[in-house]
């Protein structure tokens, strides 16, 4: 009786049969033919490069599981704060390429796999990515789980295994998008570990009556309730033994016939509820930037936040520890207003299940969510209309009312500071208006991001402009109301594993030689690049840097010929453009800026033509039904401009179907220059921006997001920046309101490429009247104003790219400035200015 003996059995039994990750060649090459007979019933005779690559995967994710587990069992004993990212979103591409770098293993498993007569090249092409997320927002969630395990942080993701994740994009000949699910579970997930046995039961619907002793109580019955099961993501650190743990969660219905539907033979209704249950998490919402008010979203939220805190509280619960030590040992980042329904669930479970007091469950809340807001554009705030929220969740919508209560007569901490601003503004019920919980209107509607602001500890936005944008815009109020210590910036970063080390092994190993340090210490102190300055000067550093370049430009042109079979001009300088399509990014300031220049080109003459230099432009992203026509217009235009003998070998034009993480590691590497090109003040920091440069990519962009940033960096002599600064855009667009001015009148050269495509130079003008009428009348985001300006940025870049030494000179010096951008330095400031969070390392107690 008492305390049981762990292990049973024999010790030194467990320990000697315990799997290490120092694996030779032979346990390797043993270990996958392993996977291949037992895992996955198959034989040396009939395995293809998809068996071979999941037996490769089982075999490694062995080896992860060994540091996993280590992991889990340091954390649980050392008992450490923890911090959780709750994300809707995490784009982590493929991991068999990542999880080989991060545990050293890559050499071993090439060898291993040749031994068996595969390429190891082969079957990582084998891999699906993993593509939970829509842009920006999704992939800095992988980095950041990158860079905390590689950091040692105690940080667990927490998401939803959506069973279809990003659509899968087509391209009609046409030049429309057409979109696919994206089967991505198909061929099984090697990278999971379904743990059916951690599960939770989450309400929906029902009644939700307030107990009248107590201090705001209720209960909440009835309705519909859906089991959450997890699914375990392995996150492995660079070389450490840290592996953390990104889980997932996937609806399931209660049980899967409702019996009493049973009994009543009512037996369709039965299987009816069961698909509704599994309904909720299949399929990611494809909408960037915007919200749309769907009840199924809705579900998602609460369904994921739910099941994450109550895992959460029970890991908390385990410590044997009050529950007012709970903002000790736990920190909630809100990846957007997202998860916000967390704030109130926190407050339900404290107030109706822990008992608490309100004031005091309010506290430990507000002491435990950051929130993180990642756009100031106006369609991206989340809203939710009071009635759905009170049908789906009356509870909640109960508590939101009593928060806005209890914050509207100012009963809690920031009191003193409320009144202070009542004498500052008396009587100034505007301002209270603009800030309370609930929108006024037909319907009523719940502001997420007052609630995410008025619940957390902090906030922050993710680059210094934009930071300052929302507390001088979105959020002023609350600066005012809160003051201004509780905002803060954490300016993004990007995993140089993947984003260098991954994508352009070439550049990795000239790093490396040159530096004559291992890259696993550059990869984890990124500043370390900065001694490569001095060899920019070097002439064969500089050759065998421009080299390199170009075979990731003939990779490129390589992947393109063998899947669309198209010829790329490798001897051109590439152009990239690259991100999901938004009004705002302004993809069509670069496409038109293609046209201008197709029409330059033309009207040479052939002897002149030939001192142009040549350049291919590439575009990829996915659009918005809102955004089709502008896929529309580049396909048209590339169609025209590649296929006219006079300019077609000066100026080329590719849009690449279904972008995508690996598409990316592509594409990026290849790179001479890229565009990140938003109206001032829109594109919150941006994150390829960072991926092109740490690549000796270079930029052409606004000022703006983290161009600044980089340019702060890099030197503004390297960035080729252009266009209207923030400041001036509010009066741009009153201009363009009460006093426009026709395009023909404001921009002649851009005049003529609109009529140009209304003359139907690229197919029927009348399908682009849309488009050009966006531009024509309004033009919000300024393509008028900025095109002179752009043009000459582009012509500043043909002249610089002309002298290839002082281009040359430009890369180096541009990656070498880019410590900065690493997510460990992002990662580590979240840990240390935000959540009071420690390094934990395994095995170095
Ligand atoms: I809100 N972002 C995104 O990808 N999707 C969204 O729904 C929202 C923001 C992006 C921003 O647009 C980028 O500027 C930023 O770099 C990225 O989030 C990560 O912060």
């Amino acid at each position: 009786s008492g305390k049981e003996k762990w292990p049973r059995g024999d010790e030194t039994v467990w320990k000697t049969n315990m799997r290490g990750v120092d694996a030779d060649v032979g346990d390797i090459t043993k270990s996958v033919v392993n996977h291949v007979q037992t895992s996955l019933a198959r034989q040396a005779y009939n395995l293809d490069n998809l068996g071979a690559y999941q037996a490769a995967a089982l075999s490694v994710r062995d080896n992860m599981l060994v540091n996993w587990n280590e992991t889990q069992l340091h954390y649980t004993r050392k008992a450490p704060k923890r911090a959780y990212y709750l994300s809707l979103e995490f784009l982590m591409g493929r991991t068999l390429d990542n999880a080989l770098l991060n545990l050293d293993l890559k050499s071993q498993y090439k060898d291993g796999i040749n031994q068996l007569g595969f390429s190891l090249e082969d079957l990582l092409e084998e891999e699906r990515d993993a593509a939970l997320g829509n842009g920006g927002l999704g992939r800095l969630a992988a980095c950041y789980l990158d860079s905390s395990a590689s950091q040692d942080l105690p940080v667990w993701g927490y998401g939803l295994r959506y069973k279809y994740g990003i659509f899968q994009q087509l391209i009609s000949p046409e030049g429309n998008q057409l979109e696919a699910p994206d089967p991505w579970l198909d061929n099984q997930n090697p990278w999971e570990l379904p743990r059916i046995d951690v599960n939770y039961e989450v309400r929906f619907y029902g009644q939700s009556e307030r107990l009248s002793e107590g201090h705001g109580r209720a209960l909440w019955t009835g309705g519909q309730e859906v089991l959450a099961v997890a699914y375990d993501v392995m996150i492995p650190g660079c070389n450490t033994r840290n592996t953390n743990n990104l889980r997932l969660w996937e609806s399931k219905p209660k049980r899967g016939f409702d019996l009493n539907s049973f009994n009543a033979g009512n037996y369709e209704g039965a299987v009816e509820s069961s698909n509704s249950a599994a309904a909720i998490t299949s399929v990611l919402y494809p909408n960037d930037h915007t919200t749309f008010g769907k009840e199924l979203r809705l579900k998602q939220q609460y369904f994921w936040t739910a099941a994450s805190l109550a895992d959460i509280i029970r890991r908390f619960k385990n410590l044997g520890k009050s529950i007012n030590e709970f903002p000790d040992y736990v920190a909630i980042q809100l990846n957007d207003t997202h998860p916000t329904l967390a704030i109130p669930e926190l407050m339900r479970i404290l107030i109706d299940e822990e008992d608490l007091d309100w004031n005091f469950a309010w506290q430990i809340v507000t002491n435990v969510f950051f929130f993180t807001n990642h756009t100031v554009l106006p369609e991206a705030l989340e809203k939710w209309p009071v009635p759905l929220m009170e049908h789906i969740l009356p509870r909640h919508m109960q508590i939101i009312y009593d928060i806005k209560a209890v914050s509207n007569t100012n009963t809690f901490a920031a009191r003193i500071f409320l009144q202070a601003v009542e004498k500052k503004f008396p009587g100034d019920r505007e301002r209270l208006a603009r800030m309370s919980l609930i929108e006024e209107g037909f319907p009523k509607q719940v502001r997420m991001a007052n609630l995410a602001c008025i619940g957390s500890r902090r906030i922050n936005g993710v680059a210094e402009l934009h930071s300052k944008l929302v507390q001088t815009t979105i959020l002023k109020d609350f600066v005012e109301f809160f003051g201004v210590s509780k905002f803060g910036n954490v300016t993004n970063g990007i995993t140089p594993r993947r984003w260098l080390d991954q994508c352009n092994p070439e550049l990795s190993k000239l790093i490396s030689s040159t530096l004559k340090i291992d890259k696993s210490v550059w990869l984890k102190d990124l500043y370390k690049l900065k001694d490569l300055v001095k060899y920019a000067a070097d002439k064969g550093f500089r050759a065998e840097w421009a080299a390199i370049k170009q075979r990731n430009k003939e990779r490129l042109a390589h992947h393109i010929e063998t899947t669309l079979g198209f010829t790329v001009n490798t001897n051109a300088m590439f152009d990239v453009q690259i991100k999901r399509l938004h009004e705002y990014k302004r993809q069509t300031l670069n496409i038109l800026g293609v046209i201008h220049r197709y029409l330059e080109l033309k009207a040479l003459t052939p002897a002149l033509r030939k001192k142009v230099n040549p350049k291919v432009v590439f575009f990829a992203g996915k659009a918005a039904p809102a955004f089709f026509k502008t896929i529309r217009l580049i396909v048209n235009v590339a169609r025209v401009i590649n296929a006219d003998p006079e300019t077609k070998d000066y100026l080329s034009l590719y849009f690449l179907p279904d972008y995508s993480v690996s598409l990316a590691e592509v594409l990026i590497p290849a790179s001479d220059i890229s565009q990140h090109i938003s109206t001032a003040g829109t594109e919150a920091s941006g994150t390829s921006n960072m991926k092109f440069c740490l690549n000796g990519g270079l930029l052409v962009g606004t000022v703006d997001g983290a161009n600044i940033e980089i340019a702060e960096e890099v030197g503004e002599e390297n960035v080729f920046f252009f266009g209207h600064l923030t400041p001036a855009v509010e009066d741009l667009r009153y201009q363009h309101m009460y006093h426009p001015v026709p395009v023909d009148e404001a921009c002649p050269p851009l005049a003529n490429v609109l009529n140009q495509i209304s003359g139907g130079l690229f197919g029927d003008g009348g399908v682009y009247e849309p488009l050009v009428n966006t531009i024509r009348q309004g033009d919000y985001y300024l393509v008028t104003d900025d095109f002179d300006s752009y043009i000459r940025a582009l012509a500043m870049v043909d002249e610089a790219y002309l002298d290839r030494d002082e281009w040359v000179k430009k890369s180096i010096c541009t990656t070498a400035n880019m410590g900065k951008f690493s997510s460990d330095r992002a990662i580590m400031d979240y840990a240390q200015e935000y959540w009071n969070l420690e390094p934990i390392p395994v095995g170095k107690d």
